[in-house]
């Protein structure tokens, strides 16, 4: 049997070299014409007598009816596609040329005002033609010889008609009238190719011939019955300068194309959605076990009968098989991999809904890792939801829907949804990707409630949910090789920490060393399957190792953080904008050595240097750990939240076998110089797909 896709070139082949000449195998030459379509044959006299007699007209095509100027009879009228009628007719409000070109507006010399605004239909301004509701092209468009519209409309006959001034004249097919050298030069003046047809060039010396073009109905795009088509060996198609209307074959999509007389479609039609139909006996299920996803190039058959191993093709039938994938490709169902399985004689998969394919597979890291969209994925369009995390679900044509992730609030209207391509890559995941923060802003300032934050540092254990932005930060111990916590982190997005400088900055700090707890209950005992490893540690530039002026720095995670329940990363002043009031009230949030999260009070003092005091209320002190941990006042003009500063030091007496104290520095996030800082960092760490 030969394989399909040959045999699809065969009927190609076929059409393309049919000859005109009367040549036949079933019809008299001398007497009758072959339909084109199905061979059927028709008088000789019926042929080009502009009445369509073949089921697709092909007694009645430009191409075997365009004649050669010496060949068009005076008294008659030619239509546009050649055929000739009687004078008479012309202009009788009864179409009888086939392409109705006896009867166009532009040959009868009705209103031409009126021809102006029906081809305007409701465009405006500089465009004077609508080639489709809504689709304007420019006055300079019609009848160029270029196809502006997308469906042809401008080059069409309807709008191109002219009328031959002498007796005889050269006329395209979509009535546009040549100069005579132009014919049979072997170059294509009509968009039709009507000037270099064999009828019309005969024995033309130093001509050769070449064959109609036409451009054929694909198994994927469908012609819808707005396309007025030809049809030979059973394959439909349109010859040059005709318009297509198709329609995928297993979605409502639509689009419109032209044939070039190159044989070529003008545009490319848009992807449809799911494969092509398989209409493969050999795989489809016919003749053996479906195997619809089945590709010569990419998937082996093992045939393990009498368990020597031997390759088979399709058809499958009663036979105990493996399958193997091209190497960068992956089978599925995984659970059948290397296995063997059974068809049966009945032409069945022993197991249910087995469907073996090599695919590509998309990657659910890239969709899972930006930091402020969730995904959520589906089976096709509008198919049903499958898990996001299953690699082996993520096949090509999955749809991702995204969500703004928790803690964001949603700015645009436009949908935000990626696809799987065939090549296993996310179509338009980069760009939606760099583009996140336009899509996604902070929702920092919108619930936080600290009304309810009032446990004291050393007493019982506060709610996370109170401060979940904070996370706590640890450091490999290379004595005892142990990660050991050392400063509070606060998420200013989900995959960034903002922290003291001086927690990060040691000598040969790497970011390997550093590990980055969810938010919560600090454990004593560290688990390391809840930390995040590191990407970055970056330190603020004016850190002074010294004076400990602008103790400001940031860690980059790998991967961001889930966010569980209710939580949010903490607003900056920057989110908030306006009023800042850096005289009043503060608190910090942090953890106690039992691990439980507390929050101290106390008032600021003027910044300083990039530094402000916080002097807290009696009975509260900030101890080691604590560096890092945010500053919280009220900022914005609806009193707002925000941290403003982080926990550097401590100054005075303090108690320095505990290093606590009740008077501490903090470094400000206020200049404009670490707003830009911090904002630039932001930027440059979106990781995005390649
Ligand atoms: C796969 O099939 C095509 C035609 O269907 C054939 O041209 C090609 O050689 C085959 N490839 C292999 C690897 O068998
Ligand atoms: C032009 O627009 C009007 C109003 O939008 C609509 O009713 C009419 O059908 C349109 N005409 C054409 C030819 O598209
Ligand atoms: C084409 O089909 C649609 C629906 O299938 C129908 O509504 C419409 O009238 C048809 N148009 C023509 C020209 O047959
Ligand atoms: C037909 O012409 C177009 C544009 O001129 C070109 O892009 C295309 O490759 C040509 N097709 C063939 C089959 O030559
Ligand atoms: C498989 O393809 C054949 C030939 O085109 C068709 O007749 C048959 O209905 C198809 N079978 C299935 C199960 O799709
Ligand atoms: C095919 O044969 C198997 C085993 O004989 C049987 O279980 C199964 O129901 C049959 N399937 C069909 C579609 O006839
Ligand atoms: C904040 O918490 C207080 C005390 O629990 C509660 O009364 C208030 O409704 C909360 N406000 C919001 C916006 O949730
Ligand atoms: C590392 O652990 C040892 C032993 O517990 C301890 O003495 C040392 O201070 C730790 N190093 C740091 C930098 O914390
Ligand atoms: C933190 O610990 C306290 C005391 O054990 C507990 O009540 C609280 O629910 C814990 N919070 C979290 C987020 O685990
Ligand atoms: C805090 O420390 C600073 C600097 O040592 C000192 O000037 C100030 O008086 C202290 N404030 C309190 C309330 O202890
Ligand atoms: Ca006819
Ligand atoms: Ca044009
Ligand atoms: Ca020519």
């Amino acid at each position: 049997m030969s394989p399909p896709l040959l045999r699809y070139k065969g009927v190609v082949l076929a059409l393309i070299f049919i000859s005109f000449s009367g040549h036949s195998k079933g019809c008299d030459e001398d007497e009758e014409f072959e339909c084109l379509e199905d061979g059927r044959c028709i008088p000789i006299e019926r042929f080009c007598d502009a009445k369509p007699d073949c089921l697709y007209a092909s007694d009645e095509s430009f191409t075997v009816c365009k004649a050669h100027l010496s060949d068009m009879m005076a008294d008659k009228y030619h239509c546009a596609t050649g055929a000739a009628i009687p004078a008479r007719l012309v202009c009788n409000n009864i179409a009888d040329c086939s392409d109705g070109s006896d009867e166009l507006p532009q040959v009868c010399e009705r209103d031409p005002g009126e021809l102006e605004e029906k081809f305007r239909g409701n465009c405006t301004g500089d465009t004077d033609l609508e080639c489709l509701p809504g689709e304007c092209v420019s006055h300079s468009a019609k009848c160029n010889n270029v196809i502006d519209c997308s469906n042809g409309r401008d080059e069409s006959l309807e709008i191109c008609m002219q009328t031959c001034e002498a007796d005889k004249c050269f006329q395209c097919a979509n009535g546009v009238l040549l100069d005579s050298k132009d014919l049979c030069d072997n170059k294509m003046d009509c968009l039709d190719g009507s000037d270099e047809l064999s009828n019309v060039c005969g024995n033309a010396v130093n001509w050769k011939e070449v064959p109609p073009a036409a451009c054929h109905e694909t198994v994927e795009h469908r012609f819808t019955n707005r396309t007025v088509f030809q049809k030979g060996n059973s394959l439909r198609f349109v010859y040059a300068n005709q318009a297509a209307e198709v329609q995928c074959w297993n979605s409502d999509r639509k689009s419109w194309n032209v044939c070039m007389n190159n044989g070529s479609w003008l545009h490319d039609f848009p992807p449809c959605i799911e494969k092509v139909v398989n209409r493969n006996p050999d795989t489809n299920g016919t003749n053996g076990c479906p195997i619809n996803w089945y590709n010569n190039e990419t998937m082996l058959i093992i045939n393990w009968d009498d368990d020597s191993e031997s390759i088979a093709l399709p058809p499958i039938q009663n036979a105990r098989v493996t399958f193997r994938c091209n190497e960068d490709l992956t089978f599925l169902p995984y659970e059948f991999k290397d296995k063997p399985i059974t068809c049966q004689a009945n032409k069945t998969w022993i197991e249910l809904d087995f469907h073996p394919r090599c695919t590509n597979l998309c990657s659910p890291q890239q969709i899972s890792e930006m930091y402020s969209l969730t995904p959520r994925c589906y089976n096709g369009d509008n198919g049903s939801p499958i898990n996001c995390q299953d690699k082996y679900s993520l096949v090509p044509n999955t749809q991702v829907k995204f969500e703004c992730a928790s803690g964001f609030i949603h700015q645009t209207s436009d949908t935000m949804s990626v696809k799987c391509t065939e090549d296993g890559e996310w179509k338009g995941l980069r760009d939606l990707c760099e583009n996140q923060e336009r899509h996604c802003n902070y929702e920092c300032n919108h619930r936080l409630n600290y009304s309810e934050v009032t446990m004291s540092k050393g007493g019982d254990a506060t709610d996370s949910l109170q401060a979940s932005w904070l996370v706590p930060i640890y450091k490999l111990n290379s004595t005892t090789t142990k990660h050991e916590f050392v400063c509070t982190g606060n998420l200013i997005r989900l995959d960034i920490v903002l922290t003291a400088a001086h927690c990060l900055n040691g000598r040969n700090s790497r970011p390997e060393d550093f590990l980055v707890g969810s938010s919560g209950n600090r454990s004593s005992s560290v688990d390391l399957k809840y930390l995040h490893r590191v990407r970055n540690i970056e330190v603020y530039g004016a850190y002074s190792e010294v004076s400990h002026i602008y103790d400001v720095g940031i860690v980059v995670l790998e991967k961001r953080m889930d966010f569980k329940q209710d939580q949010r990363i903490v607003c900056l002043p920057y989110n908030v904008g306006s009023h800042l009031d850096l005289k009043g009230d503060a608190m910090v949030s942090s953890w106690n050595s039992d691990g439980y999260l507390a929050t101290v009070y106390g008032r600021l003092s003027e910044p300083k240097n990039g530094d402000l005091k916080v002097v807290l209320h009696d009975g509260y002190t900030l101890c080691k750990g604590d560096s890092g941990s945010g500053v919280i006042t009220t900022c914005g003009l609806d009193n707002h939240k925000c941290l403003v500063a982080v926990v550097s030091r401590n100054v005075g007496s303090g108690d320095h076998g505990t290093f606590c104290s009740n008077n501490v520095t903090a470094a400000t996030l206020i200049s404009p110089h670490l707003q830009d800082y911090i904002q630039q960092l932001i930027r440059n760490n979106i990781n995005c797909p390649e």
